[in-house]
C-alpha cells in the first residue's frame, strides 16, 4: 500500500518538487487504478519494469536508471547486464540502487562479453549487497515475466545480447512481456547533427540479437538516434543536477568524473521517459529489418514497432529535470 500512497502523494502535489522516496521493490500486486479527487478524473496505472543495461561505459545508463528511481509510475523489478564486463557492471548498477534506498531491487549479470572501458565501475570496485544474485541475467528475467505474465516492459539500453538469449532459450516466456522499449537503431538521422543514419552502438554490437529481437513479434518501442542524439546535456542542466545534493545526484556526479567527457547525451533516458510521457516523441509504426552490419531498414509489411522520430530536446529536459533534480 505504500507505493499507492507514494503515488498518490505525488500526483496530488501536481509538481515532482518533493523528490519521493526512491523505489524498492513493490508490495506483489496488481497495478492499481488512481482517482484523483478534485480534478478531471483521471486514472494512473503502475508500469513494472526490467532493465538491462551496459551501465559504466557511456554514462547515459547511469542517468536512465536515475530516471527510473525517481519516477514513482514505474516498478522496478530488477535489472541486468550486458556486455563486457557484467560482473562489473552490475555491482555498479547496484551501489546506485543501494545508494539511493533501493536496497531491494534485485541485480543479476549476463553473460560476460569482450572487454569494453568501464571506467565508471570503479566507483563499485569490492562492493556487494543482497540484491546481487548468482543467477543469470535471463534467469532473473524469466522469474519476473512468469510472475507477470502480460504485464512487463522489459526496457533495453544495452547490446540486445541478453534480451536475444531470452527470446531463443525461453521463447514461451519471452511472448509473455507486454512489450520491449529498447534504445537504439537509427532511421534518418545518425550521431550528432548527421542526416546519413549510422549504424547504430546498441543494435550493431550484436546485429544477429537485435535481428531476433525486431523478428520476435514482441511489441517494440523504439528510441533511435532521431529522437535521441539530439539529447546534449549542456552546462546549465549539468550544473542543476550536479548541485542538487542528493545521494542519487551525488552518485551521478561521481560517475561523470569517471566518465570524463564534457557533455553527456542522454540517449538511454529517453527509452524511459516514453513510458511515463509517450508524446515527448513523435512515433510512427514501422516494419524494422536489422541488417547484417546493424542498420535498422524500414521495409513494407506489418509494422513491428512503435518508432520514435523526433524529438523537442527542451521539453524532454524540463521534463528530466523536473525528475532527477527537481
Ligand atoms: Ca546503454
Amino acid at each position: 500500500m505504500w507505493r499507492w500512497a507514494l503515488l498518490m502523494g505525488t500526483v496530488l502535489a501536481g509538481a515532482m518538487d518533493v523528490a519521493p522516496p526512491p523505489a524498492g521493490r513493490a508490495p506483489k500486486s496488481p497495478p492499481q487504478a488512481i482517482g484523483v479527487a478534485g480534478e478531471e478524473k483521471k486514472t494512473t496505472f503502475l508500469t513494472p519494469i526490467l532493465l538491462d543495461t551496459d551501465i559504466g561505459t557511456d554514462i547515459d545508463d547511469a542517468f536512465a536508471l536515475a530516471l527510473v528511481m525517481r519516477s514513482p509510475e514505474l516498478e522496478l523489478l530488477g535489472v541486468t547486464t550486458v556486455s563486457g564486463d557484467t560482473a562489473a557492471r552490475a555491482r555498479l548498477a547496484a551501489k546506485l540502487l543501494w545508494e539511493s534506498g533501493s536496497q531491494f531491487v534485485p541485480v543479476a549479470a549476463g553473460k560476460p562479453g569482450k572487454p569494453l572501458p568501464q571506467e565508471q565501475a570503479r566507483w563499485a570496485d569490492g562492493f556487494s549487497s543482497p540484491q546481487m544474485r548468482q543467477e543469470s541475467a535471463v534467469d532473473l528475467l524469466k522469474a519476473e515475466i512468469e510472475r507477470r505474465p502480460g504485464k512487463i516492459t522489459l526496457v533495453a539500453i544495452g547490446p540486445l545480447t541478453n534480451v536475444a538469449e531470452l527470446i531463443d532459450r525461453e521463447p514461451a516466456t519471452a511472448s509473455k512481456l507486454r512489450r520491449i522499449a529498447l534504445m537504439g537503431g537509427a532511421i534518418a538521422h545518425g550521431y550528432g547533427q548527421s542526416l546519413a543514419p549510422a549504424a547504430e552502438y546498441n543494435i550493431a554490437s550484436d546485429p544477429k540479437a537485435a535481428q531476433a529481437v525486431f523478428s520476435s513479434g514482441i511489441p517494440i518501442l523504439m528510441a533511435p538516434l532521431d529522437a535521441t542524439a539530439v539529447l546534449e546535456m549542456g552546462p546549465a542542466a549539468r550544473h542543476r543536477v550536479f548541485t542538487h545534493l542528493t545521494t542519487l545526484t551525488e552518485s551521478l556526479t561521481i560517475l561523470y568524473h569517471l566518465w570524463n567527457k564534457p557533455a553527456p547525451i542522454l540517449f538511454d533516458p529517453m527509452a524511459v521517459a516514453l513510458l511515463i510521457e509517450p508524446d515527448l516523441c513523435e512515433t510512427k509504426d514501422l516494419a524494422i529489418r536489422v541488417d547484417a552490419k546493424g542498420f535498422t531498414r524500414v521495409g513494407r509489411g506489418k509494422p513491428n514497432a512503435t518508432v520514435a522520430l523526433k524529438t523537442n530536446p527542451r521539453r524532454f529536459f524540463d521534463f528530466y529535470l523536473s525528475r532527477v533534480a527537481p
